[in-house]
């Protein structure tokens, strides 16, 4: 007979979420070190909600009293596409905002689970949430952490959303994957701001994505707008690269193909934006986190160094 896990899975499956793993809803023991060095070290730079609740980050019984299983979940959104010259979008932007997408799926499974065995409660996190996705996805079996830092399947590359659901039920334990990286160094290599500071470590102070998306500040760091390589928002360059993206399989949903075509935005009409046209353009879309200031100073640097 077909076990409760295996038909989660199938589900799943159905429901448009690529890749479905679990794990024991225990403490990341292994991690902690790592996340408190990576915080002692300084490298959230300004992004103090990092330091916050830093045992609830690592413990999953803390986000949900009772949890048994964390369901790890990876949604693909690579769509075929290059950019456009400067103003360049980072992939995982090009459509809906993934919170949207990703958190719709969860909830479809996790109300098909209640509906299969209604003594089921369960949570769902997508990014926001206090949880080391990464982590849990890799304790998951989902794929390993590279050197790039992000996580990676042998199905689609890094090119994946994580969420989760905890569960306070137990299921059938996948075992976590090893790392496959090997030898390789392309991502360290390619870096232009030397942001991973030693391999599985980056340094958000040096990351061109953390400046252009997270940073608040008038003018972006001068190691960052020299380095910048036409990214406006995002940077993928540590993924592109890597050998494990050639595999380069079209995601199935349509919500993350470019809005309104774009994989770049023209930097003039960046800077014509007022809040009313932004918020318009914006809506719906991941890129609303850098705020109309942060992008306009985005393409501001961009223009300096054409
Ligand atoms: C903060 C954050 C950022 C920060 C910091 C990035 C980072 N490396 O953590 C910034 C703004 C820079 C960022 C950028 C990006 N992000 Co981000 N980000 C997050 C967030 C909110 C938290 C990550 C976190 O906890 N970091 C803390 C550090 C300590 O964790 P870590 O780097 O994974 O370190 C682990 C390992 O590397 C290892 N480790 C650390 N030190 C050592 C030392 C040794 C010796 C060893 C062996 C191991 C080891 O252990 C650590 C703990 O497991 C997550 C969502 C979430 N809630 O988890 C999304 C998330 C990680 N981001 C995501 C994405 C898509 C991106 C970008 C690709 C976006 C873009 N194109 O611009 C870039 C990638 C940049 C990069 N190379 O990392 C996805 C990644 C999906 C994936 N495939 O893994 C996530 C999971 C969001 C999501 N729900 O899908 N992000
Ligand atoms: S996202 Fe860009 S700047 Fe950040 S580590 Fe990767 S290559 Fe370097
Ligand atoms: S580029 Fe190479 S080292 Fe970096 S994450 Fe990919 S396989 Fe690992």
């Amino acid at each position: 007979m077909t076990s409760f896990s295996q038909r989660i899975k199938q589900k799943a499956g159905e429901l448009g979420i690529d890749k479905i793993g679990f794990s024991r809803a225990v403490s990341l023991t292994e991690d902690r070190p790592h996340f408190a060095d990576w915080l002692n070290r300084g490298f959230h730079g300004e992004m103090a909600w990092l330091e916050r609740e830093p045992e609830k980050r690592t413990d999953p019984q803390m986000i949900f009293p009772g949890a048994k299983t964390v369901v790890s979940a990876a949604v693909n959104y690579y769509t075929p596409g290059q950019h456009d010259g400067a103003g360049k979008i980072s992939r995982y932007a090009w459509g809906d905002d993934y919170h949207d997408v990703v958190k719709e799926k969860l909830c479809a499974l996790l109300d098909w689970i209640v509906a299969e065995d209604p003594n089921v409660t369960g949570k769902i996190c997508v990014d926001t949430a206090p949880v080391m996705e990464k982590a849990l996805a890799h304790r998951s079996g989902l794929g390993w952490i590279g050197k790039h830092s992000n996580v990676i399947t042998k199905e689609y590359g890094s090119w994946i959303f994580l969420g989760e659901i905890i569960l306070n039920i137990e299921l059938d334990y996948d075992a976590p994957m090893a790392d496959h990286c090997g030898s390789c160094t392309a991502c360290i290599d390619a870096c232009p701001t030397d942001a991973i500071v030693e391999p599985y470590i980056v340094d958000s102070n040096k990351c061109i994505s953390y400046a252009t998306i997270e940073l608040r500040s008038d003018e972006l760091p001068q190691n960052i707008s020299t380095n910048l390589n036409g990214w406006i928002y995002g940077c993928d360059i540590c993924q592109d690269v890597c050998p494990w993206n050639r595999l380069e399989e079209p995601t199935e949903e349509t919500r993350f193909e470019p809005r309104l075509g774009e994989t770049s935005l023209d930097l003039d009409v960046v800077e014509s934006l007022i809040p009313e046209t932004y918020t318009e353009r914006f809506r719906k879309s991941a890129m609303k986190r850098t705020k109309l200031a942060g992008l306009k100073r985005n393409a501001r640097s961009l223009k300096l160094q054409n």
